[in-house]
């Protein structure tokens, strides 16, 4: 078989990009001035560009290529589907294979009674998919007014109106008119920024009880649910102090709302467990989950909804649902990386080798002049740069100029690492070994350094 190499000069490629393709997240006049990096293939947790150069991804893609790249027992897998049925519906008294052989396997590793799932082609649709069947459910039992949906500043659920809406990202809400009506939001855990004298452990609780408050507020008979990240991912690492979790799920148990955890970052084994629910002891009445369940190799998400629920859904016809709705070739193939990280205990060795591995070389970058805090879980990771260590002070300049900078050295290095305003994230492939571990934490100490000097002479190193 031929490799699909044999492209175009990057220059072209880049061309034609910035003329024709518009991308998520981005400077569109900004990226056409500087061309875009092009990615051609990838093994393991190494990307290669259109120049060639070998690049080590810290970040699994986009949070997802949990079982890493070039597994071909998943494009194996895609192309028997397609032969055999490429497409079906699962509406109208329908269903196939695939599709049913997933709910099965989903119901029998997500917790508790967590036993039926809602198909989706992503995660955002998962969470669009959740705001309308928490309403109906309150609806079906007589309580139509129960139809808010408390979700968190900072935290992110998608891109969607209702997954935008629900998270809690001004810049996403200034753009399109969001929120929709319904959903309010407290404050996150974010106990390194937003702290202050507080014990974490005092933080963690008060923040919990904001939700609790809320409630008060707006009265338990308007209250259909509330919805977090076991740890926000793309709100920047915040991993929230241990009373947090045990606080929410006091309070949900209650309250009468419905709990939904979004598990599309720390679901399939990013934590060290299946869920980050798990980690944190909680049970939910509704899992959203996408990225690591198929690895990214197809698009495909899913709501994960408990008996309690399930069955009152049931009751009447949910008006609801995608083409794409357990589409038979991504649900194969979210089964097979559902057998690969399971069979190979991919679980185990984030538990015993990978997560303390980097958490090691994770505390050392702590050390960094430019680093005011590090944090960890199991192979989910963020730190704060900082103008003034001991103050744990922002940069004056806007928020991201640090964060930026940093992570086109971390580019120039052959390190992905992402930037969400100045804290650095990194999530690898589940399969990432030690030695590349301690590469990942080699490059990107040099890139701090040559952020900070980068700062220095541009005057950027004053505190806010
Ligand atoms: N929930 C969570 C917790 C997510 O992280 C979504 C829902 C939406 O999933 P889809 O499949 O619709 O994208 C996400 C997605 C980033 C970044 O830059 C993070 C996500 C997506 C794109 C970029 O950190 N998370």
């Amino acid at each position: 078989m031929t490799a699909i190499t044999n492209h175009l000069p990057t220059a072209e490629l880049q061309a034609l990009d910035a003329a024709h393709h518009l991308h998520p997240f981005t400077h569109a006049a900004g990226l056409a001035a500087r061309g875009a990096r092009i990615i051609t293939r990838a093994e393991g947790v190494r990307l290669w560009d259109s120049d060639g150069n070998e690049i080590l991804d810290g970040m699994a893609g986009l949070w997802c290529v949990n079982i890493g790249y070039g597994r071909a027992e998943l494009a194996e897998v895609a192309a028997r589907q397609m032969r055999e049925l490429p497409f079906y519906n699962t509406f109208f008294q329908t269903s196939h294979v695939p599709a049913i052989a997933l709910a099965a396997r989903l119901a029998e590793l997500a917790p508790g009674d967590l036993n039926h799932a809602f198909f989706a082609g992503s995660g955002s649709e998962a969470n669009d998919t959740n705001i309308r069947l928490v309403r109906h459910y309150w609806a079906r039992l007589g309580k139509p007014g129960k139809r808010v949906i408390i979700s968190r500043r900072n935290g992110y659920h998608g891109s969607t109106m209702g997954g935008a809406s629900l998270g809690g990202m001004t810049p996403m809400h200034e753009q399109g008119g969001l929120p929709i009506p319904d959903i309010v939001h407290i404050d996150q855990p974010y106990w390194y920024g937003e702290g202050g004298a507080q014990s974490a452990e005092e933080f963690g609780r008060d923040r919990a009880r904001q939700l609790e408050q809320m409630i008060d507020r707006l009265g338990e008979d308007r209250v259909a649910a509330f919805i977090a990240e076991p740890v926000q991912g793309a709100g920047g690492v915040i991993i929230p102090p241990e009373s947090y979790w045990p606080e929410i799920a006091r309070i949900c148990a209650e309250r009468e709302i419905l709990l939904i955890v979004d598990e599309v970052i720390c679901g399939f084994g990013r934590t060290g467990q299946w869920f980050g629910s798990q980690h944190y002891g909680v049970q939910p009445d509704i899992i959203t989950v996408a990225k690591g369940l198929s690895s990214g190799y197809v698009p495909i998400g899913a709501s994960i909804i408990s008996d309690r629920v399930a069955e009152v859904i049931g009751g009447d016809e949910f008006n609801h649902g995608y083409t794409y709705s357990g589409h038979p070739v991504a649900a194969a193939v979210a089964l097979e990386n559902l057998r690969i990280l399971e069979e190979e205990n991919i679980l185990g060795h984030v538990r015993s080798t990978a997560a303390p591995a980097l958490a090691r070389v994770w505390e050392r970058l702590g050390d960094h002049p430019l680093v005011g805090e590090t944090c960890s879980l199991g192979l989910i990771a963020g730190l704060a740069l900082t103008p003034d260590k001991a103050r744990r002070a922002p940069f004056a300049a806007p928020s991201g100029t640090a964060g930026l900078i940093c992570r086109e050295r971390c580019f120039a290095n052959n390190l992905v690492m992402r930037h969400v305003g100045d804290r650095m994230v990194v999530a690898p492939p589940l399969v990432i070994r030690p030695a590349d571990i301690d590469l990942l934490a080699e490059r990107a100490w040099r890139a701090l350094d040559e952020t900070h000097a980068a700062l220095r002479e541009q005057g950027l190193m004053a505190a806010a």
